[in-house]
C-alpha cells in the first residue's frame, strides 16, 4: 500500500532561512533529477485560497511571519505524498522541517529523510531576495516588517533543525549567496554524488 511505500522511498528534507532559495533550487533539482516537489508554503497558499475556514486562519498566521501549526503542514504534506506514492522516484520537501519537532513527526508518521538540504545565506541577501520578489508576488508575507519576522523566527526555530541533522550525519549544507545557476552546479556536486 501506499504508506508502506513511502518507507522506502527517498526523502529529502529541503530548509534554508526565507528566500534563501529553497524553491528556486527545488524548481532545478526536478527538472535534472525528476523527483517529486512538494513546497509546504505552496500547499499553505493553496489552502488560503480555497477560501476555506482553515485557510483564513492560516493567513493570519504567516502575514506575522510565524509558523503555522505542525499538524496542518504535516496533514497537507502525507496527503499529497499518499497521492503519489506509486509513481514518485524521491521527494523533495521543501520548507520543512521549520521546527525540530516537525521533522520528528514526520519521520515517526511517514518516513525518514535520506539527508537534509540546507541553503545558508546572509539575511541580508535573503531579505534583498524577498524585497526584490514583493515588487511581483503579491504575497502578504513579502513586506519589509514580515520578512524581519520571518528571519527571527527562521533563527529561533529552524536553526536548531540543522543542528539537529548536523548530529545526525544528515545534513549537506550549500553556500547558496551567489546567482542561482552557480547554486545549482553545488548541488548538482551533491546529487550526482549520491548516485542520483
Ligand atoms: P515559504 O513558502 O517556504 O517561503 P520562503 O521561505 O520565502 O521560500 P520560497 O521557496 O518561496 O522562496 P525562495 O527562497 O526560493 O513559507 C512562507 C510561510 O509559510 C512561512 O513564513 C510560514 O508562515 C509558512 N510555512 C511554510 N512552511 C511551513 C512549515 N513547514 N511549518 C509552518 N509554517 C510554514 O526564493 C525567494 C526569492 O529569491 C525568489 O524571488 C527567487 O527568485 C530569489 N532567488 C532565489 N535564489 C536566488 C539566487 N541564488 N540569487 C538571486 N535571487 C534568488
Amino acid at each position: 500500500n501506499a504508506e508502506a511505500k513511502l518507507k522506502d522511498t527517498k526523502i529529502i528534507f529541503v530548509v534554508g532561512g526565507p528566500g534563501s532559495g529553497k524553491g528556486t533550487q527545488c524548481a532545478n533539482i526536478v527538472s535534472k533529477y525528476g523527483f517529486t516537489h512538494l513546497s509546504s508554503g505552496d500547499l499553505l497558499r493553496a489552502e488560503v485560497a480555497s477560501g476555506s475556514d482553515r485557510g483564513k486562519e492560516l493567513t493570519e498566521i504567516m502575514e506575522k511571519g510565524q509558523l503555522v501549526p505542525l499538524d496542518v503542514v504535516l496533514a497537507l504534506l502525507k496527503e499529497k505524498m499518499i497521492a503519489v506514492a506509486e509513481t514518485s522516484t524521491g521527494f523533495l520537501i521543501d520548507g520543512y522541517p521549520r521546527e525540530v519537532e516537525q521533522g520528528a513527526e514526520f519521520e515517526k508518521q511517514i518516513g525518514e529523510c535520506t539527508f537534509t538540504l540546507y541553503f545558508e545565506v546572509s539575511d541580508e541577501t535573503m531579505t534583498a531576495r524577498l524585497l526584490n520578489r514583493a515588487k511581483t508576488s503579491g504575497r502578504v508575507d513579502d513586506n519589509e516588517e514580515t520578512i524581519k519576522k520571518r528571519l527571527a523566527t527562521f533563527h529561533e526555530s529552524t536553526k536548531p533543525v540543522v543542528d539537529c541533522y548536523t548530529e545526525k550525519g544528515k545534513l549537506k549544507m550549500v553556500s547558496a549567496e551567489a546567482g542561482s545557476e552557480e547554486v545549482f552546479v553545488l548541488v548538482k556536486e551533491i546529487f550526482d554524488g549520491c548516485g542520483f
